[in-house]
């Protein structure tokens, strides 16, 4: 990939985690700040990971005219069949800024769970990602997943988002984990290893 991909994202967490893992790859990184022009975030209207990361990715590869990667992501919780799903940004639909959204999002997941003990809390991180090209051409698309229970209280101060309540198979969290580590072990670091993978053998097994 010639010149920098543009990391189509307004989250700054995932941004990083990106840049970590595509960097060493030889995959420069731009994010939306550095363009000379705010382009709005797009209404995510689609009903899986999948089809909202290319429109994330179309969206803002139109619009800054660059070859964008947009990451659609969330956590599925096998109990409440797959919720909060494609709304986990949105799930308590409360909070003025991001920090403020994801603890209630957090506190509502608690509550939903209330009352159900550890086996029946199995979970998953899922992050699908995209890239487009402004024509609209999707040049490749990849996905991870990343397993664990929802624990009973939130625990660590890494990353963002649920990562304080997905307990991996080693009893810590998901925000326990150094950030390299949550990478290398992460729905977004393995989705985006197997995007480089595409990418470097030029295919596009998307659609
Ligand atoms: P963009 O759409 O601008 O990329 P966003 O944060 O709104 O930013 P999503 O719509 O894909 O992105 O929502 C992802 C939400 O899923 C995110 O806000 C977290 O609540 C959760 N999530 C995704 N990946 C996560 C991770 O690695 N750790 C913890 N929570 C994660």
């Amino acid at each position: 990939m010639p010149t920098p991909l543009l990391i189509a994202t307004s989250n700054p967490h995932k941004l990083e985690e990106i840049r970590a893992v595509l960097g060493p790859l030889g995959i420069a990184c731009e994010s939306l700040e550095s363009l000379s022009i705010a382009i709005p975030e797009p209404e995510e209207t689609e009903p899986t990971f999948e089809a909202n990361a290319l429109l994330k990715a179309r969206w803002y590869a139109r619009k800054s005219g660059r070859t964008a990667l947009a990451d659609d992501s969330g956590l599925a919780v096998d109990v409440l069949h797959g919720a909060p799903g494609i709304f986990s940004a949105r799930y308590a639909g409360v909070g003025s800024n991001r920090e403020e959204r994801d603890a209630a999002n957090n506190q509502k997941l608690l509550r939903a769970l209330e009352g159900i003990d550890s086996q029946k809390r199995t979970a998953r991180f899922v992050c699908a990602l995209s890239i487009a090209e402004p024509d609209g051409r999707e040049l490749a698309c990849a996905r991870g997943t990343f397993d664990g229970i929802i624990g009973f209280a939130p625990r660590g101060t890494n990353g963002f988002g649920y990562d304080p309540l997905l307990v991996l198979e080693d009893g810590r969290t998901s925000a326990e984990l150094a950030p390299s580590e949550k990478n290398e072990r992460s729905h977004r670091g393995a989705a985006l290893r197997a995007l480089a993978r595409s990418i470097r053998d030029g295919l596009c097994a998307c659609g």
